[in-house]
């Protein structure tokens, strides 16, 4: 009776108090990019891309990409999606042969801030 339903909405609050911190994983991972991770290109990429398993919060998702001497690179036009709000890309001027890194730190909708980077090389074209 309403007993038994006052027990059930505690241990209902109990149980999401409970959960709540320990589903704290990294939930938006980056699935795929492109360049991807350590590739080798023979051909300068026009834009940066990348695609993550779960929608993005655009006003705190950002991309950028870095030369070797650590400088900015990238044309600073940040999007999420248009199409697809799982995609965050920013575009990049003609880059000379060299190795760039990618850096990103996406909000996904759950609020959980994610960061990370990695490289890719454009190779001298023969
Ligand atoms: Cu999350």
């Amino acid at each position: 009776m309403t007993r038994t339903r006052f027990w059930w909405i505690g241990a209902c609050l109990a149980a999401l108090l409970l959960l709540g911190p320990t589903s704290g994983w990294p939930h938006a991972y980056l699935v795929k990019s492109a360049p991807a991770r350590r590739a080798v290109l023979l051909r300068a990429p026009t834009r940066v891309q990348l695609w993550f398993n779960e929608r993005l919060e655009p006003r705190f998702s950002r991309v950028s990409v870095w030369d070797r001497e650590g400088k900015q690179v990238d044309s600073g036009d940040v999007q999420v999606g248009p199409d697809e709000l799982i995609r965050l890309s920013v575009g990049v001027p003609p880059l000379a042969p060299g190795t760039y890194t990618v850096k990103f730190r996406v909000l996904s909708v759950d609020g959980h801030v994610v960061e990370d980077q990695f490289p890719f090389t454009i190779r001298e074209s023969q």
